[in-house]
């Protein structure tokens, strides 16, 4: 037994699962999870002392890779100056300044915790601003563990095959409505049979939590059409796409306004920080200065404010990273694609800017359904492999690779040495 089993022996007595979120548990890929130790740049290194290449980079913040010697600094000097107030700071107007002037369409933020508090926030502003009760998500997209985003929920929630999850109240999962990615007659369908009473859609500008599904010429601008014609709002959750995409994400990226815009990940650092942004006339509503309430003791708090605002600051100023990393992605993709052709393996690999993610099978995977009819015990056999060969892809097949700065061309090579082999094993 090394050390990580151990430890998930131990864990297993004391956390449900032996972990603090589901994904991590390796469950569907067979294995013990790897407890890691410590990080740096592009890598990762277990309690074993082994050492790894990091695609999930901690599920998407480490875009500038782990421990950024600035990111490290602005933590040590935020932390100087006390943890936690519970009183406004001057590093909360810095970020939220920052944020407004990258991204399109938004005139104010509020911080809170986590992608969740974000989304559960903004979906509870689109019912207040609207007055109506019922929301449209795409099946297979996930938003977060707030019981109206738990219905048909992808990432973790698909992977433990929950989508659905218990403790849901039926009168909470009525009111949300699931239509299919890269459908727009879905969306028309339920916007039809619902009329008057959609107060927003929600969607992930980019489905990153059923493996890497690109939106289809014409998706996004179909909904804000739609949208518009419903009297909807539109909420591009960008926890993951948000600074990531572009400087400006998905908005900027694909040329679509949304109403709402959630954030997650990268706007921390590193640290718990998520946030919900859109124009002054609906953030305005958001209590003090308006009806629907939101609140939270650690929002804003000052050393994840100058964790982010470091990040952010660093993204801001050089525009060639979203370059580099889309660039690294595709050799990556290209590479592996390469790989599984040369040893007679069915790989689909989907990729945009520098989200990527291996399907195994001959078909395209435009839809979630498709996603899901990919073969998830290759998908297993593949990440063991990987994993064996000193690359760490995320446990599921239902997740993300994210590339960073700090993936070096030494990385890509080792990268596709590893893949090249682990897909021989495979054939
Ligand atoms: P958090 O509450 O986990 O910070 O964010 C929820 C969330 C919201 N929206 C999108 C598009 C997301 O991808 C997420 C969370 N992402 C997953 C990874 N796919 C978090 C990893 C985990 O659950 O451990």
């Amino acid at each position: 037994m090394d050390i990580s089993e151990a430890l998930f022996a131990r864990a297993q007595r004391v956390l449900p699962g032996g972990v603090n979120s589901p994904v991590r548990a390796y469950r569907s890929v067979g294995i013990a999870p790897r407890f890691i130790h410590s990080a740096q740049g592009s890598t990762v290194t277990d309690a074993d002392g082994v050492t790894y290449i990091d695609y999930v980079g901690s599920w998407g913040p480490m875009i500038l890779g782990h421990n950024h010697p600035n990111i490290l600094q602005a933590v040590k000097d935020a932390a100087a100056d006390g943890l936690s107030f519970g009183a406004p700071t001057a590093r909360e107007i810095d970020i939220a300044e920052l944020m407004i002037s990258m991204v399109p369409n938004i005139e104010m933020v509020r911080m809170v915790n986590s992608g969740t508090e974000a989304v559960m926030s903004a979906v509870r502003l689109a019912r207040g601003a609207t007055g109506r009760d019922k929301i449209i998500k795409f099946e297979g997209c996930y938003h977060g563990h707030s019981d109206c985003m738990l219905v048909k929920a992808g990432s973790g929630a698909l992977t433990g095959g929950h989508p659905d999850s218990a403790g849901v109240p039926g009168g909470i999962a009525e009111y949300t409505l699931t239509a299919q990615y890269n459908d727009l007659d879905s969306v028309r369908a339920l916007l039809a049979a619902n009329k008057d009473e959609v107060a927003a859609i929600i969607v992930e500008p980019v489905a990153a939590n059923m493996g890497v599904v690109a939106p289809q010429e014409g998706f996004l601008s179909g909904l804000r059409a739609l949208c518009d014609e419903a009297g909807a709002l539109l909420i591009f959750d960008e926890v993951i796409t948000g600074f990531r995409l572009a400087r400006g994400g998905a908005q900027e990226y694909f040329g679509v306004k949304a109403d709402l815009v959630t954030f997650g990940k990268i706007i921390g650092g590193g640290m718990p920080v998520g946030a919900f942004a859109g124009p002054k006339h609906l953030m305005e509503q958001v209590a003090p200065t308006g009806a629907v309430y939101q609140a939270g003791t650690l929002s804003g708090n000052p050393v994840a404010m100058a964790a982010g605002f470091c990040q952010l600051s660093m993204l801001n100023e050089h525009p060639e990273y979203y370059e580099q990393i889309e660039r690294t992605a595709k050799l990556v993709a290209d590479g592996m694609r390469q790989a599984a052709k040369d040893a007679g393996v069915p790989m689909v690999v989907n990729q945009i800017g520098s989200l990527l993610c291996p399907y195994f099978t001959d078909a395209p995977v435009e839809n979630f359904a498709a996603a899901k009819s990919s073969d998830l015990d290759k998908f297993a056999a593949y990440f063991r492999a990987m994993l064996k060969r000193g690359v760490y892809l995320a446990p599921s097949q239902f997740e993300a690779m994210f590339v960073g700065t700090a993936h070096s061309d030494e990385d890509i090579m080792r990268t596709l040495t590893a893949a090249r082999e682990a897909l021989a094993e495979l054939a």
